[in-house]
């Protein structure tokens, strides 16, 4: 009987995207091997929520006025221990603390900074939904020997981004990820603890047919947005429409949805109190690293007017309104939102 190969590992896959790269050193692939395993070992109690004392809420709210679950604080947690003493990083950037995050002096430092979401989606924790890890990679530009960064090294434009990538807790576990050559898909394997390719060079489709944004919210939005959705809802059968809505209020999943089967994913800006001018999501935890797998799969990622990609950002936990998937559809997006 043959036997199939089984398919490369995220491991196997890192070692040859450094050998691609003569001027590697392999700190990249061993940064992204410790994250995995923060990230495993996350996943392993996202898996038991229900049977130990993980659930609801810790009582506290964090730098976002929102309250912290105690997945949400583990999350973190896991992250910031596994990953200050690698030596390949000099701060982090985590949506759950109000400050950057330093390396502490007994670590050793390095080039890198880590940027995420640890768990985004919280509030379908208590509820089995799909949620996830976001992660952002940067490259230290300053050259400066007596400083272990600057504030400029940290708010760098989404362009810049080095690798991006995150890890959807849903019906299987899976790493999606880009340093640049592409986008492809690992899913983890639970019997051999290792994540496995199995989404090869995704492509998102040029058009979506679904859209997906919080309905509810309608009443607060511009006259610009409510006419972008109302044109997705409107008859034309001939292009498609009306698109399908599909929304579970987890960025990482509905994003993943729709990277993979084509479609819209908006958080538009709100009047709905406290207001949100800017939209909900953070620019560099969360719109960055996705707009970077978008754009890598061939779609696109937009605020309404630019390319989330060419924001130069001046604080770390700034928002943006996001309007991100299929090419085609964020463009039109794009005319909707910024038609005067
Ligand atoms: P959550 O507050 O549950 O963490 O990142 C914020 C986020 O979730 C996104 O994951 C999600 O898409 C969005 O907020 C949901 O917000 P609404 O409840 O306002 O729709």
């Amino acid at each position: 009987m043959a036997i199939k190969r089984v398919s490369s590992t995220i491991t196997e896959h890192l070692l040859n995207e450094q050998r691609l790269n003569p001027e590697a050193t392999g700190a990249f692939t061993f940064l992204l091997n410790e994250l995995i395993v923060a990230a495993k070992v996350i996943n392993r109690e996202v898996n038991r929520a229900g049977l130990v004392d993980i659930l609801g809420a810790t009582g506290d709210v964090n730098v976002q006025d929102e309250q912290v679950q105690k997945l949400d604080l583990f999350a973190n947690r896991a992250i910031i221990e596994r990953m200050q003493h690698i030596g390949q990083l000099c701060c982090m950037v985590s949506e759950e603390d109000a400050n950057l995050i330093d390396i502490p002096v007994k670590y050793p430092k390095g080039d890198y900074i880590l940027l995420f979401d640890p768990l985004d989606g919280s509030s379908n924790i208590d509820v089995n939904v799909s949620i996830g890890t976001i992660f952002s990679i940067h490259r230290r530009q300053n050259k400066e020997d007596n400083v272990d960064y600057l504030l400029s090294d940290v708010l760098q434009p989404g362009y810049k981004q080095v690798a991006a990538g995150y890890f959807v807790y849903g019906s299987s576990t899976i790493m999606v990820y880009t340093s640049g050559n592409g986008v492809n898909g690992f899913t983890l394997d639970p019997g051999v603890g290792e994540f496995l390719l199995s989404h090869e060079n995704i492509r998102i489709p040029e058009y979506g047919s679904i859209y997906s944004v919080n309905e509810a919210n309608e009443a607060y939005w511009n006259k610009e947005t409510k006419a972008l959705i109302a044109y997705f809802k409107s008859i034309d059968r001939k292009a498609g429409r009306p698109y399908t809505s599909r929304y579970v209020g987890s960025l990482v999943a509905d994003f993943h949805r729709n990277l993979l089967k084509g479609g819209i994913y908006m958080y538009p800006s709100d009047l709905k109190e406290p207001k949100k001018p800017n939209g909900k999501l953070r620019l560099l935890v969360e719109a960055n690293p996705l707009a970077m797998i978008a754009e890598q799969a061939g779609g696109y990622a937009s605020d309404g007017f630019r390319s989330i990609l060419n924001i130069n950002p001046d604080a770390i936990h700034q928002r943006t309104p996001l309007f991100i998937g299929s090419k085609k559809d964020v463009e039109l997006a794009e005319q909707f939102i910024s038609r005067k």
